[in-house]
């Protein structure tokens, strides 16, 4: 695997999902296939799942992981080209990005979408840049469309937790006080698309997500409606994907908060989330503190679907 970023990346998905439970019943069995390789793991963004499920999948696969806090540790890096370097950016991704590349086997990047600019954000300009200058294998670590990462674990999750042949998976927008991006509910609608569920996303008008991530599933402006029968119920926040209020926040609507209410209409669902989560703005304390939420085990995942991609990219290397 030369990068991950979208579902088509991990191959087969049921080979993927196999694997998956491979690793969590041996999560040391490939401590020689890392043995002296390095994974070099920048963020742009804040993070606590991602940088602590990377390091440890790393250390597991026997690597050695170095992590880079950029605005933090390192020069402020730009990320446009063709500008003059005249304001607080230090030093430019065209020489930084290579120069990661030489100290390490595999890059992982975290890089938000900025939320201004659509086609930057949409054409991933950042993370095409550590494509195409560090010479490795690159992992989006939440880039500005994807989250891979993230809806692999979700979909790991959801295969030990279903109870029917084909569930029921409903993704619902929620309210959020700060602008998000959608890089979050663009994967889990990706990686649904791609797996045997019946995938349904509800969200006030305004919120459509880009067609090339929504693609078959059906979209219900009702979400009452939308949660009847859910055998999973996934929240997330994210911002106006359109290109007249791109990155705007067009609702605070606090009716579509899961609680209790939603939760009732459902078939028992388990409820999912990415965290971090805003209590009482995303999901009330009820339905996030039940037995039928699934957000720890959720977050655990993300060791296990980082392994795998690791493994992966090991193997080809
Ligand atoms: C980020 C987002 O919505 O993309 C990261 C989620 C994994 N969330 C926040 O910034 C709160
Ligand atoms: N879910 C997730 O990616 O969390 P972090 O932003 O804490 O890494």
């Amino acid at each position: 695997m030369r990068s991950f970023f979208h579902v088509q990346d991990i191959g087969d998905l049921d080979t993927a999902l196999q694997e998956a439970l491979e690793v969590k019943r041996t999560p040391f069995a490939w401590q020689q296939l890392g043995r002296n390789k390095t994974i070099i793991l920048v963020f742009f963004n804040s993070s606590l799942r991602t940088r602590l499920s990377s390091q440890k999948a790393a250390l597991n696969l026997g690597m050695n992981p170095i992590l880079l806090n950029v605005n933090g540790d390192s020069w402020r890096l730009e990320t446009e080209l063709g500008v003059v370097m005249d304001g607080d950016k230090s030093e430019h991704l065209r020489e930084a990005i290579p120069v990661i590349g030489s100290y390490c086997d595999i890059i992982g990047v975290r890089s938000f979408a900025g939320l201004t600019d659509k086609e930057f954000d949409y054409n991933e300009t950042i993370l095409r840049q550590f494509i195409e200058y560090s010479g490795r294998p690159v992992i989006s670590l939440e880039s500005a469309t994807v989250h891979p990462c993230q809806a692999f674990a979700d979909l790991i999750t959801i295969e030990e937790h279903k109870d029917t042949r084909r569930p029921k998976v409903v993704m619902t927008w929620a309210p959020h006080p700060k602008a998000l991006p959608q890089a979050v509910p663009n994967s889990f609608a990706e990686w649904m698309n791609a797996a045997d569920v019946d995938f349904v996303i509800t969200h006030p008008h305004g919120y459509e997500l880009d067609p090339r991530f929504v693609g078959d599933a059906t979209v219900e402006y009702d979400q009452m409606k939308a949660l009847e029968g859910a055998d999973f119920v996934y929240a997330k926040n994210w911002s106006s994907p359109l290109d007249e209020t791109y990155g705007q926040i067009l609702s605070k609507d606090m009716s579509w908060t899961v609680d209790a209410r939603h939760m009732a209409v459902t078939n028992n669902a388990r409820f999912m989330h990415c965290l971090p989560v805003r209590r009482n703005m995303i999901v009330s304390d009820e339905v996030i503190d039940s037995p039928r939420s699934l957000v720890i085990p959720e977050a655990a995942n993300r060791v296990v679907s980082a392994q795998v991609v690791m493994r992966k990219m090991l193997e080809c290397l």
